[in-house]
């Protein structure tokens, strides 16, 4: 049995803002990989830039930061070269959806056994309140004086039409839903999309705690998250956003079972021996 606490970084400063909504999402991580029984040392965490992206550096296991919209592919490469490894790539609705867009599409594509925790909080907290793709139509800033103009991009809808094969939407304040999730989420075997919605207490004065109570449902006990076509209506929606597990395909092939240097061997490519030159030629071919 594995403690949360033994995920905790002891007595640390936290650069985040009293009341944020990524506390919740911090003390949800640690439980649901405790949960699982996964320890420190079994977990990368990888992240890009921003508030968001600050979170492997307050849990104790291994990670690696990235540059801003970069978290997607060193999470491939890690999970590629050793796929025992939990691998969680975390970052914000800027980061993830904004500058790593291209990312996010093609690692759904690859459906890399990963697990992506995108904080939606609406907004680039980090440099102080812009509109962040996924910023409401009339969101008002500093920078976008008169308010966004454009329609908020959709992630569990892009996400369900490219087949991701796990796809959901939490909402931070209730963590032991969360909690769930992501448990579910991280045993999931395949790419798996966790979009959280987190309110910005400081840079987003619209979508508050009580905004997003108010605006979000979890979708029944009946709905079906094998029946794509319904999980896509479901993310369509517009007036209230609905929180669960929209969509799961439990039948796709992980990349890395895809990847022909696994096709004979299950030894994580790192722990091969170095002088075994064509089977690293081979992992790079691959991955052209
Ligand atoms: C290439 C590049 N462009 C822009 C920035 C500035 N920048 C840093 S964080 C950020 C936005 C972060 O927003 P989000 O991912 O939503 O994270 P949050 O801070 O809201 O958690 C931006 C635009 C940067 N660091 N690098
Ligand atoms: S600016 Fe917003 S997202 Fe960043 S720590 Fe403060 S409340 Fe959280
Ligand atoms: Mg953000």
């Amino acid at each position: 049995m594995v403690a949360p606490e033994e995920f905790d970084m002891g007595d640390i400063d936290i650069a985040w803002c009293p009341g944020c909504g990524n506390f919740a999402i911090l003390k949800a991580l640690k439980r649901a990989l405790a949960e699982l029984g996964r320890e420190p040392g079994d977990v990368v965490m990888v992240s890009g830039i921003g508030q968001a992206a600050k979170i492997p550096q307050y849990l104790r296991c291994n990670y690696f930061n990235g540059l801003h919209g970069r978290a997607l592919p060193p999470a491939t490469l890690i999970k590629s070269v050793n796929p025992r490894m939990t691998v969680v790539a975390e970052s914000g609705d800027g980061d993830m959806y904004g500058e790593g867009g291209n990312h996010f599409i093609h690692t759904i594509r690859r459906n890399v056994d990963i697990t992506n925790i995108v904080h939606d909080n609406m907004v680039y907290g980090l440099t102080k309140g812009q509109a962040s793709p996924t910023s409401m139509m009339g969101f008002r800033t500093p920078v976008q004086v008169e308010g966004a103009i454009l329609e908020p991009f959709n992630p569990m809808a892009v996400a369900i039409s490219l087949d991701a094969s796990f796809v959901a939407r939490v909402y931070s304040v209730d963590v032991d839903r969360t909690v769930e999730v992501l448990k579910q989420a991280i045993a999931h075997k395949g790419y798996a999309l966790v979009d959280v919605l987190q309110p910005c207490v400081t840079f987003n004065k619209v979508n508050t705690y009580e905004w997003f109570r108010e605006n979000s449902y979890y979708l029944e006990d009946s709905h079906d998250p094998e029946d794509r076509v319904e999980a896509f209506r479901r993310a369509s929606e517009k007036d209230r956003l609905p929180l669960g597990v929209f969509y799961v395909n439990p039948g796709k092939r992980s990349f890395e079972e895809n990847l022909g240097v696994y096709a004979t061997d299950d030894t994580p490519v790192h722990q091969r021996p170095l002088d075994r030159r064509e089977r690293l030629d081979g992992l790079l071919r691959s991955m052209r």
